[in-house]
């Protein structure tokens, strides 16, 4: 929206432009009159559309052809004023008045016109039949109003039509010149590229031919505005502002996919998986891929999300998606940018596809909490069996036949089911020692402390850690809930007791 409105009447000497002037701003006709109004400036509360108004008059007596096409210049919108009992006045409207405002702009935006029928107590709705032939002629023309200084008939309405005029042109919504052109866009299409032009839209062969023919003609612009609108630069590559859209995420919030953008990577799902099987065989996660500059997900996802025989269900393509939005948002933006959520979902940046939760300690005061996606850290000695641990919860036994392929994971990340709700869970393994140095992050929601039974070293570098994180620090605030695992043999009871840390999690925060 425009910041402010600046209104510049024109027209014939004595047609009455200052006196409208005069006779907004003092609510009586004024019997003597200067030949130019001071500019003045009507405070943004008092306008009808809450906007600072500027209103500059013109003097031809006063003012030189030079003055005149710089306030045409700055101007928003001009009001051009005629006499309703001079016809002549009329007449200058089409051959001096608009091709001075519009000139040669033959294209591009043109400033919008309000024609202003003034001192029409001399000769009521006179001026209507000569006026209308103009109004249908020039597009700029958004309205005429005929109006009364004298009488102070239609002053004020006058004054918001230009006002509107800047704030809601019509010109953009509807231009019967525009339409047109579109209209001879595809005829030349469909003359031209069979199959150019289905269900009076344009296909991908019509659009390509459309831009092959402005770049051979010379209207490169056209195809670098479309280009652009895409986000891509100079180089064809996507710039980094579309792809990294400002996202503000303070400490101790979170960042999750909302429901809309799980919709869409959902339906990016559906769209490559070709054979519809509900998985997305590694040929099929390469179609869905081939936008990007490589492929995102490198050879840890199947030990970190649940695969089916090398290929990739919806299920852990929807975990994958989850994890990577937790733990590195501005890849997740990039990744979007590439699919084209912005132009899919009609928002203007991938931001709108991130809830960005409350502070976790906010959540802990309320005892409530609105998030989906929690982070576990299982923390033990090294060889204390971590990774099993990890690797079960996506529900491979040690040793398991059917283990998948892929290199080592420091996360896995499934849903559990808590109170028959499903949340995410995400398991992150962390050695011991690395707890223990000062700068180490232990924020999570909930610290898996993981020792060997038969070395009780292992358990001691549990202790140590609790100690250091837990009462020295006094961190308690970082990690809701402790959780204590001794595990002689990893099976799949992983998950049952990890919903239910999770259910203790949240019922202890509600
Ligand atoms: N009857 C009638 N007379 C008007 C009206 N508005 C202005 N006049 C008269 O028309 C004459 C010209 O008015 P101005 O306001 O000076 O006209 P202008 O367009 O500013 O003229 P320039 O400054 O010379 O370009 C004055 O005598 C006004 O009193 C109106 O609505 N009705
Ligand atoms: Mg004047």
């Amino acid at each position: 929206m425009k910041r402010d409105v600046r209104i510049l009447p024109l027209g014939e000497a004595q047609v009455g432009k200052t006196s409208l002037i005069l006779s907004l701003v003092g609510e009586e006709f004024p019997e003597e009159v200067p030949p130019r109004a001071e500019e003045i400036t009507i405070p943004a509360d008092v306008t009808p559309e809450k906007v600072p108004t500027h209103i500059v008059d013109y003097s031809e007596a006063e003012q030189t052809v030079e003055e005149l096409q710089d306030e045409i210049h700055k101007a928003n919108v001009v009001c051009v004023v005629y006499d309703v009992s001079e016809e002549v006045t009329i007449e200058k409207i089409r051959t001096k008045w608009i091709p001075l405002v519009n000139g040669d702009t033959k294209r591009g935006p043109r400033v919008p016109i309000i024609l202003v029928g003034n001192k029409s107590d001399l000769r009521p709705g006179g001026s209507m039949e000569a006026v209308l032939p103009i109004m249908s002629q020039f597009p700029e023309i958004e309205t005429c109003v005929e109006c009364s200084a004298k009488n102070l008939k239609n002053i004020s309405e006058l004054f918001y039509y230009a006002q509107k005029a800047v704030l809601h042109p019509t010109a953009p919504l509807y231009d019967p010149e525009a339409k047109q052109a579109l209209e001879d866009v595809k005829v030349v299409v469909s003359k031209n590229v069979a199959g150019g032009v289905r269900d009076d839209r344009l296909t991908l062969d019509g659009f390509l031919f459309l831009n092959t023919l402005f770049i051979q003609r010379g209207r490169h612009e056209t195809t670098w505005t479309i280009l652009r609108r895409f986000g891509y630069g100079d180089s064809l590559e996507l710039t980094a502002n579309y792809l990294c859209p400002p996202l503000h995420v303070p400490p101790g919030c979170s960042t999750e996919l909302n429901h809309c953008s799980y919709q869409f990577v959902q339906k990016m799902f559906e769209k490559h998986d070709r054979d519809r099987d509900g998985a997305l065989s590694p040929a099929e996660l390469q179609s869905l891929f081939s936008v990007f500059p490589a492929a995102p997900w490198g050879p840890q996802l199947p030990r970190t999300v649940r695969t089916e025989a090398g290929r990739l269900p919806l299920h852990g393509y929807l975990c994958q998606w989850t994890l990577v939005t937790y733990l590195d948002v501005q890849h997740c933006l990039e990744h979007l940018g590439y699919l084209g959520f912005p132009t899919l979902c009609e928002q203007d940046s991938q931001a709108h596809a991130i809830t960005v939760t409350r502070e976790k300690r906010l959540d802990q005061e309320k005892g409530q909490t609105q998030r989906n996606v929690f982070l576990c850290k299982v923390v033990g000695a090294r060889g204390v069996g971590k990774s099993s641990f990890l690797q079960a919860f996506l529900g491979h036994g040690l040793g398991d036949a059917g283990e998948p392929a892929g290199e080592p994971s420091a996360y896995t990340i499934d849903t559990v089911l808590v109170n028959g709700q499903e949340k995410y869970l995400i398991l992150c393994e962390v050695g011991a020692d690395s707890l223990l140095t000062a700068s180490a992050d232990a924020t999570c929601d909930i610290a898996c402390l993981m020792f060997d039974s038969s070395h009780p070293r292992s358990f001691s570098l549990c202790a140590s850690v609790y100690k250091a994180r837990h009462l020295v620090h006094g961190e308690l605030h970082a990690t809701s809930f402790w959780l204590r695992v001794a595990l002689g043999a990893v099976g799949a009871a992983v998950a049952a007791v990890l919903s239910f840390s999770l259910y203790r999690v949240l019922v202890k925060s509600r």
